[in-house]
């Protein structure tokens, strides 16, 4: 069943998958621990140290992980014109993610087994989870990084009761040359494993009710940030991609109504937060761009 499982995951273009015993991570303990002892945690991130999903989990025993590359676009953009990072530039990925995924939960609740999706929308940390899958290492930028794609993918999940034969964690390890800690514009990466998510500048653009104080962080990329994997030298390898992006003229950009934002933007995964904080934030970076 794992090699069909692979097999049908190679038809839909997806070619790196793990299986995953779940269990409950003692590990991880320690990881959270250090996370959330300095109130570094944001709404949007998941998982605490009793996290039912590993503790007393009956219903599932595996998990299948598979990675899927995005593209890589480049910082280099006009002045005027404001950006969106790379995971938000192309068809929002929980959509096409899940699409994908959906054929392997049929394939698995065809054969009589549980089979549930999961792309961001869980209390699961899906980073960890693609880390035991030995799909790859944890960078000093706290992203997962495979010797192919870099750090340029997303992670989907299904969990299941059918059981497998488990993939191993992998021995490479990030260079650690500090690259990130250092060009990191609101000093969220530490260095010693621990990530301040408040201080990510892809939170503060993300988040709704912003301080005077975070709007400074507001720049020409209004949504997400791609500096820690831009610096990154195990992105050396992921080709910089020259198609057409999401831009905004920002001197000539109009209010819109919330219906016409949905019409042009609703398939587009910074679309999740709304006209409001769209608008916001290029209206940020105008103002900037006028002093
Ligand atoms: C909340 C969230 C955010 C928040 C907080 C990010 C953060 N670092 O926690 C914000 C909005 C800031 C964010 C930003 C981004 N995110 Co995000 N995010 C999530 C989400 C929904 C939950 C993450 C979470 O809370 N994890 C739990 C915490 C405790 O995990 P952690 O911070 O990674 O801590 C672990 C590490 O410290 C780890 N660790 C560190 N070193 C080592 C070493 C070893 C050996 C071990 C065992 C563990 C370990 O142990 C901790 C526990 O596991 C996940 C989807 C999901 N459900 O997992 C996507 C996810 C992590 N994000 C993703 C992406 C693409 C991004 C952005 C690149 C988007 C962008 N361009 O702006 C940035 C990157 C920022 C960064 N450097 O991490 C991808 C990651 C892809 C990848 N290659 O890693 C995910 C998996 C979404 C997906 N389905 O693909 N994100």
């Amino acid at each position: 069943m794992r090699n069909e499982i692979i097999e049908l995951f190679k038809e839909e273009g997806l070619s790196k998958i793990g299986f995953v015993k779940l269990e409950y991570f003692k590990e991880l303990e320690e990881t959270y621990y250090l996370q959330y002892k300095y109130e570094y945690k944001t709404e949007f991130q998941v998982g605490n140290v009793d996290d039912k999903t590993f503790k007393n989990n009956t219903l599932f025993n595996s998990a299948i992980v598979v990675l899927m590359p995005y593209k890589r676009y480049s910082s280099n953009v006009k002045i005027d014109c404001a950006y969106v990072a790379s995971s938000f530039c192309g068809i929002d990925y929980h959509i096409i993610l899940k699409d994908k995924l959906k054929l392997i939960s049929d394939f698995l609740l065809k054969l009589g087994f549980k089979a549930k999706i999961c792309v961001d929308n869980n209390e699961l940390d899906e980073r960890y989870l693609a880390y035991k899958a030995g799909l790859g290492f944890y960078g000093l930028n706290h992203l997962l990084i495979n010797e192919e794609y870099g750090t340029y993918f997303f992670i989907g999940v299904i969990l299941t009761d059918a059981v497998f034969e488990y993939d191993e964690v992998k021995g490479e390890e990030c260079l650690k040359c500090g690259k990130c800690i250092k060009n990191c514009p609101g000093e969220a990466i530490k260095g010693n494993g621990m990530f301040d998510g408040k201080s990510c500048v892809s939170y503060i653009n993300q988040k709704k009710n912003m301080t005077s104080r975070e709007e400074r962080f507001i720049n020409q990329c209004i949504f997400g940030c791609d500096i820690c994997a831009e610096v990154c030298p195990h992105n050396d390898k992921v080709t910089i991609c020259e198609d057409e992006r999401v831009l905004i003229d920002v001197k000539n950009y109009k209010h819109m109504s919330n219906r016409n934002f949905n019409n042009k933007y609703k398939n587009y995964a910074f679309s999740w937060r709304g006209r409001n904080v769209f608008e916001r934030n290029i209206n940020i970076y105008k103002q900037k761009l006028e002093k």
